[in-house]
């Protein structure tokens, strides 16, 4: 794993589900002073420049982290799992299909329970196969969910766009759900 990657994680980490391990606090909204960051991540072990920092934000292939305007706070955009933050992101109307990528061994109890947000504060979809593909395959062999997003949304259920284009639903019931032939 290249540098900037394990950079990445590390503050990932620190930003959606362990800011106690770091000895920093995130506000409700998730953001954290830069310098505080930087600080706890030292002390924990971790020596990173802001330098760094900035290449992490600006290289993340999924724009994991947002920097505010004055680049005094980071925050990751979504993948919470952190007790107290709650990231306001407006309603909106999703596309008519999203896409879940997770694993066989899961396939059972998804069919009996729909898609549960698990350690996270959402159920994670994406706008695309190819994407879901990808995030399926973090654990092994993916396999593709289709979504009926718009039955969904019809019936009343919230749907969110993070700042990184990941739609964020609360749960999918598993008659919204329908596996994907593989390919
Ligand atoms: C599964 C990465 C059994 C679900 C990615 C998934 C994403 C169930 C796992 C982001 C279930 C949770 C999130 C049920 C859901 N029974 N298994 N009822 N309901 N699951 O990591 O969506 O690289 O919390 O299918 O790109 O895999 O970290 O969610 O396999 O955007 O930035 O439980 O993480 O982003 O796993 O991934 P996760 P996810 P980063």
């Amino acid at each position: 794993m290249d540098e900037l990657t394990t950079l990445s994680k590390a503050i990932s980490r620190v930003l959606r589900h362990r800011p106690d391990a770091a000895g920093v606090m995130l506000d409700k909204e998730g953001w954290c002073r830069v310098d505080e960051l930087l600080a706890g991540l030292a002390r924990a072990g971790t020596v990173v420049s802001v330098e760094q920092l900035r290449e992490v934000v600006r290289t993340s292939d999924k724009r994991r982290f947002a920097l505010s305007d004055d680049g005094q706070l980071i925050r990751a955009n979504q993948g919470h799992s952190v007790q107290g933050v709650t990231l306001r992101l407006p309603a909106r109307t999703p596309p008519s299909r999203l896409f879940h990528g997770t694993a066989a061994a899961s396939l059972s109890s998804i069919a009996k329970q729909g898609l549960l947000p698990m350690r996270r504060h959402h159920v994670h979809l994406s706008p695309d196969v190819a994407t879901a593909t990808a995030v399926g395959a973090r654990r092994g062999k993916p396999v593709i969910l289709e979504i009926d997003a718009a039955s969904m949304h019809r019936a009343g259920h919230k749907f969110m766009l993070s700042d990184n284009g990941v739609w964020l639903v609360d749960a999918v019931p598993p008659q919204y759900i329908r596996a994907m032939p593989t390919r």
